[in-house]
């Protein structure tokens, strides 16, 4: 959907010369009834939500206010970088009573819908009577009056779709379905012999609350719509009373809502419009939204008239005053039942490099629009941390530290883009914490449209209280850019991190407390911490580069490892090599935090033989903001590199679904390599882990000339990307 907003209440003027000139690039598509239900011309099913503005004529009455320039109200309620969604502008009018329709159009009516019309809105015109209306002179407004009026404007919209009639806001008396149709039927048939397609609305008796008569003795004309008009004073928001209002009507012939609201503070509300979010506001929302085919406006974009949006100076009202819950309305269905479909409203990227297997972050969601990449449920992000989007974030001390998903509520959804999925069998774990018994809680999880399963988050107790739910041995195919998307429902639960581990995979945790060690140079004690892995931590109070704490890991053949660092990080913490046998594995990583989390990482990758493994980590540096060099470890979590290598990787899938081919073994001259793409680093070591040969992968088959290895074990890797493969061979 292309957007385009303009400086508009500078330029309000140059509207007085342009009046006649709809701007192409706005222009919505008509709208026709079917059924109950607004549709576009595709048939797709339409809901207008959107605000009422005050007349203009009486935009600066308030002497207890700031009173705003009318275009400014109208820019604001349309801007969703001011965080207002609404898609149609409700533009009522009063001083037709009082001036010729001319006057009144070219400056009440005409540059306000064309105001609207550029920021892509439709517009309901609103003759804004609030009247008795005349029955052979029983008083009231004149029926000639309203066909005069709409005589001079309907023609002037005759080709504009945006825009919309709605032809008596409130009759009032008499109350009586027959008489009021043999006086608003004219009326109609007189637009429809000059407007044949703009949608009309048409009120009703009682300030617009009959529409359950147009039931059994409808108007005629084509294109109408039923308008209702409701506030607290008519009763409860319960199902069974909205139902009798106009529910029951609105499952029959189409009805809109051009007039509701509530205000809890007195000097905002009144007899009619007083009441809370809580107590009605809610329940009527949750209504409204589970009958979508009812559209609405609320009532009132303004900081006057009551039940108004904003206080007198502007302030947008929240808690049980309606301001802020509207807002977060329009926002949250901005894209929701739009002409067109849900097709065209922005594209999605991804916001970091994903993949599966691996863990994937909840807080990584892709970049993108509301609905397109996420759904969230209210305006900007309750957490205020880590993104500048509308999902909420916040911080955790859960493993890997850094930021969660929180604020969940229900209906809504995150996407990420998975950079490479490599087919096999997984094990799903999904990182939540809840404090709340809020019913009904799961999470949905789909890959490219496929459910691959749902879960259940528990009351954990608090909100960093962390559990793993686990969807185990899902079968997945492979491929590129899938989709995965997360769907919560009940909500009130953090997210973490959702990992995806191949089935299989075997994996070892040493406790560094528990695992034979000793330290050069600074001294290493276990200090029991309720959060660590095992209750405990190992210290070490390493002062300067080169200090070291040594783990020995008792052996038996050759395997090859990912290898994993459990620790707390924090403010005193300085950087880390890994070494084994002397020789540094891995990147230098960072165990600095400015606070305290707990961090898993994968800091190398390491082949063991058989007898004691010692594997060391010392201190490389100190981050310019660390107060120190320390380490604080936890555990370190050795994963059998082959068991996630057959549960599938893009190494394999680069083979078809064969493995790569390194043959023959035992080799005495030439070693073959199979099925590799051809930018790929091979390395060979020799039983002690020192190197002996390294070349690039040559096309489909690679040669390696071995004849100068010594005779014995060896260990072959291939490298490609992120990604490794091992195999070992003997030399004869
Ligand atoms: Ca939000
Ligand atoms: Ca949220
Ligand atoms: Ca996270
Ligand atoms: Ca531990």
């Amino acid at each position: 959907m292309t957007r385009r907003l303009y400086p508009l209440y500078a330029c309000l003027f140059a509207f007085a010369l342009i009046v006649s000139v709809v701007n192409a690039q706005a222009q919505k598509p008509w709208l026709h009834i079917d059924g109950n239900q607004i549709k576009d011309p595709a048939g797709n099913p339409v809901t207008l939500r959107g605000v009422s503005v005050l007349p203009s004529e009486h935009h600066n009455e308030c002497t207890t206010c700031n009173n705003k320039p009318m275009s400014e109200m109208i820019a604001w309620q349309a801007d969703g970088s001011r965080g207002w969604y609404s898609r149609v502008l409700r533009l009522p009018v009063t001083t037709a009573k009082v001036k010729d329709p001319a006057t009144s159009f070219a400056t009440h009516i005409d540059p306000y819908v064309q105001q609207a019309i550029s920021l892509n809105q439709y517009v309901i015109v609103d003759l804004h009577l609030v009247s008795n209306y005349d029955v052979n002179g029983s008083g009231g407004v004149k029926q000639q009056f309203v066909m005069d009026f709409w005589k001079y404007v309907a023609p002037r919209y005759a080709n504009t779709p945006n825009v919309i009639f709605e032809i008596f806001n409130e009759p009032v008396n008499p109350d009586n379905w027959t008489s009021w149709k043999n006086y608003i039927q004219p009326v109609i048939d007189s637009i429809r012999a000059v407007a044949p397609n703009n949608l009309i609305l048409v009120g009703s008796p009682q300030w617009s609350t009959r529409v359950n008569s147009a039931v059994t003795n409808p108007l005629t004309g084509g294109n109408l719509v039923y308008v209702y008009h409701i506030y607290p004073n008519q009763g409860a928001a319960t199902a069974a009373n909205l139902n009798t209002k106009f529910g029951n009507a609105a499952n029959t012939i189409p009805v809109m809502l051009t007039e509701f609201g509530w205000n809890q503070d007195p000097n905002y509300s009144d007899g009619v419009t007083f009441g809370t979010t809580g107590g009605w506001g809610t329940p009527f929302r949750n209504y409204i939204d589970a009958h979508p085919w009812i559209s609405w406006q609320g009532w009132i974009f303004d900081n006057f008239w009551k039940p108004q949006f904003f206080d007198w100076n502007w302030n947008l009202m929240s808690g049980e005053n309606q301001g802020r819950f509207m807002q977060n309305w329009l926002f949250e269905l901005q894209n929701h039942n739009q002409p067109g479909g849900a097709g065209g409203i922005g594209t999605q990227t991804p916001y970091a490099t994903h993949t599966i297997p691996g863990r994937i972050q909840a807080e990584d969601f892709d970049i993108g629009a509301q609905d397109v990449a996420y759904h969230d449920s209210d305006l900007g992000n309750n957490g205020n941390s880590y993104r500048s989007t509308d999902v909420d974030l916040g911080t955790t001390t859960d493993i890997g530290g850094g930021h969660v998903v929180g604020y969940t509520i229900n209906g809504e959804w995150l996407e990420y883009t998975i950079d490479s999925v490599a087919a096999g069998n997984y094990n799903i774990g999904i990182r939540s914490a809840s404090a709340s018994s809020n019913a009904g809680k799961n999470i949905t999880v789909k890959l490219d449209g496929v459910t691959l399963g749902t879960v259940t988050p528990n009351n954990t107790g608090a909100w960093e209280t962390w559990e793993t739910l686990a969807l185990n041995n899902i079968s997945i195919a492979g491929g590129s850019n899938k989709v995965l998307r997360l769907e919560i429902a009940g909500g009130s639960f953090n997210l973490n991190y959702i990992e995806f581990t191949p089935v299989g995979q075997v994996s070892t945790r040493y406790e560094a407390e528990t695992t034979s060690r000793w330290s050069s140079g600074a001294s290493n004690t276990v200090v029991a911490q309720a959060q660590a892995s095992g209750g405990n931590l190992v210290r070490v109070s390493a002062d300067g580069v080169g200090d070291f704490v040594e783990y020995t890991y008792p052996h038996t053949g050759m395997k090859n490892y990912d290898v994993y660092l459990g620790f707390r990080a924090g403010p005193d913490q300085g950087t880390c090599q890994v070494y084994k046998d002397g020789a540094a594995y891995g990147s230098v990583f960072d165990l600095y935090s400015p606070t305290t989390v707990y961090k898993e990482v994968l800091v190398a990758n390491l082949t063991f033989y058989t007898g004691q493994q010692k594997v060391r980590f010392t201190v490389a540096g100190k981050n310019t903001s660390s107060t120190g060099y320390q380490f604080t470890h936890d555990y370190v979590k050795l994963v059998d590199h082959a068991t996630t290598l057959n549960a599938g990787s893009a190494l394999r899938q680069g083979a078809g679904q064969s493995l790569i081919q390194v043959f023959p073994n035992p080799a005495t001259t030439v070693l073959k390599v199979k099925g590799v793409p051809d930018d790929a680093a091979i390395t060979i070591r020799d039983a002690t882990g020192n190197l002996r040969l390294s070349q690039q992968a040559e096309g489909s088959e690679t040669s390696i000339d071995v004849q100068r290895l010594r005779p014995g074990l060896h260990i072959l890797r291939v490298v490609h990307g992120d990604e490794v493969f091992t195999y070992t061979f003997l030399k004869e």
